[in-house]
């Protein structure tokens, strides 16, 4: 199946997505997600310029070759922008490879493991009876297991928390603000990590004390402590019994976490802004974490997620893939292909697209009784609308930046 055209869709339903759509000679087509927030327009380039022309005249079921010869041969190993490209057409491939095989992606990476792939939602509030409706909220759409974030007191906007919608409206959270302006600037926000500690184990209290012990229940600690106060933090938390904490310290020092893993048996996930089996090292070989966080599109692909799980069954580490709405529906679809399959599957993050982004991504997987499954739609089973993608052109938007409040820059 010789590929003819690799064409890049950037497109913004609400918020900016970068869509691979890879055509063979025999008219079948395969799509890969090469969102990275705030930077989308590095992966559009480096598709556009460096990758799509040399897929034009390969053969599309060449797929472990393509990666190789993408990634060795780009010389310059790894990084957010390269792996994020190599992952769109690695799941693009992948797309094809199973509609000419007549069969939904899932099937052709060993079949069905479970009957389903257990969610997380994430409720959020700025207080704690802010924080108990978002839960209900989110208990009310059927989740079973749900990620809490919380405002701080004395700070006035953090990671994570959605402002209320509505009664009975969703809670959207788009961390990455959108700007017409002519210099677009990210938005600053705040952070105070001794009252983040002061704070967090008594919401963990008031939830438990709402909902009881049995609901699985997580928490994001997005990269901000240092390895003793995410100690503290995971032993503050043990009574309450996360299914895990996550980020808990800054990803690039993996060795942070013997520290923290001597202290507390809370179970660590970390990897979302890994994007390379190797950036674990550590974390897997001395089982430092318990779940792994990559996103299929930051990681690689369906190749490289494929060969990281297998990396963290080795050790005795199970799947937590990133699913926020900033990883596309395709994106989206590709994991969960991987959660249906695979043996050490964990949970899958699951924060719904927008109905205005779905306008654009036409999906076919499904969320029911707290479990999505991929459907048998032959594929990954999305397509993308091009008229409905070209009524959202791209906008630019910006992470915020965290300072300290003494102006100090930290992590977001
Ligand atoms: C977060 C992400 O979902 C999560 O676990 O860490 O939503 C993260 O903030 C975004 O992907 C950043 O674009
Ligand atoms: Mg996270």
């Amino acid at each position: 199946m010789k590929i003819i055209a690799a064409d890049v869709i950037v497109s913004s339903p609400g918020r900016n997505f970068v869509t691979l759509r890879v055509t063979t000679e025999d008219g079948v087509t395969g799509l890969g997600d090469g969102t990275l927030n705030g930077r989308e327009l590095a992966v559009e380039a480096y598709l556009r310029e460096h990758v799509a022309p040399l897929l034009v005249g390969r053969d599309a079921g060449r797929i472990e070759d393509t990666w190789q010869y993408l990634y060795r041969g780009a010389y310059w190993r790894r990084g957010p922008v390269t792996m994020a490209a190599v992952a769109a057409v690695d799941m693009a491939l992948w797309d094809i490879k199973a509609k000419a095989a007549g069969m939904p992606l899932y099937q052709l990476l060993g079949g069905a493991s479970r009957t389903g792939a257990l969610a997380y939602g994430h409720a959020s509030g700025r207080d704690v009876p802010e924080i108990l409706d978002s839960v209900r909220a989110h208990l009310a759409q059927g989740y079973r297991a749900i990620r809490i974030q919380s405002g701080i007191p004395g700070l006035d906007s953090v990671y994570g928390v959605a402002s209320p919608a509505a009664p009975g409206q969703r809670y959207d959270y788009e961390p990455a603000r959108r700007s017409q302006d002519a210099h677009p600037r990210p938005p600053e926000e705040q952070w105070d990590t001794r009252a983040y500690l002061r704070h967090m184990p008594r919401v963990f209290e008031a939830v438990r004390e709402e909902f009881g012990p049995e609901l699985p229940l997580l928490h994001d600690g997005h990269h901000r402590m240092t390895p003793i106060q995410a100690a503290r933090l995971g032993k503050d938390l043990e009574p309450y019994d996360l299914f895990w904490l996550e980020d808990c310290t800054p990803a690039e020092d993996p060795t942070a976490l013997r520290l923290v893993r001597q202290h507390t048996t809370t179970p660590l996930a970390i990897g979302e802004v890994f994007n390379s089996l190797h950036d674990y090292g550590p974390l897997l070989s001395e089982r430092l974490i318990d779940y792994v966080r990559s996103a299929v599109t930051h990681v690689g692909g369906v190749t490289a997620m494929r060969k990281l799980l297998d990396l963290a069954a080795v050790h005795g580490v199970k799947s937590g893939i990133h699913g926020p709405t900033d990883i596309s529906p395709v994106g989206m679809a590709a994991a969960l292909h991987l959660d249906l399959a695979v043996h050490n599957f964990g949970i899958q993050e699951y924060m719904p697209h927008t109905e205005r982004t779905l306008e654009v991504f036409r999906t076919s997987f499904t969320f029911e009784d707290g479990l999505l499954h991929p459907s048998d739609t032959h594929g990954l089973g999305v397509e993308l609308d091009d008229e409905a993608a070209a009524r959202f052109p791209y906008v630019p938007a910006y992470l915020p930046v965290n300072r300290l409040t003494d102006g100090t820059v930290h992590d977001w």
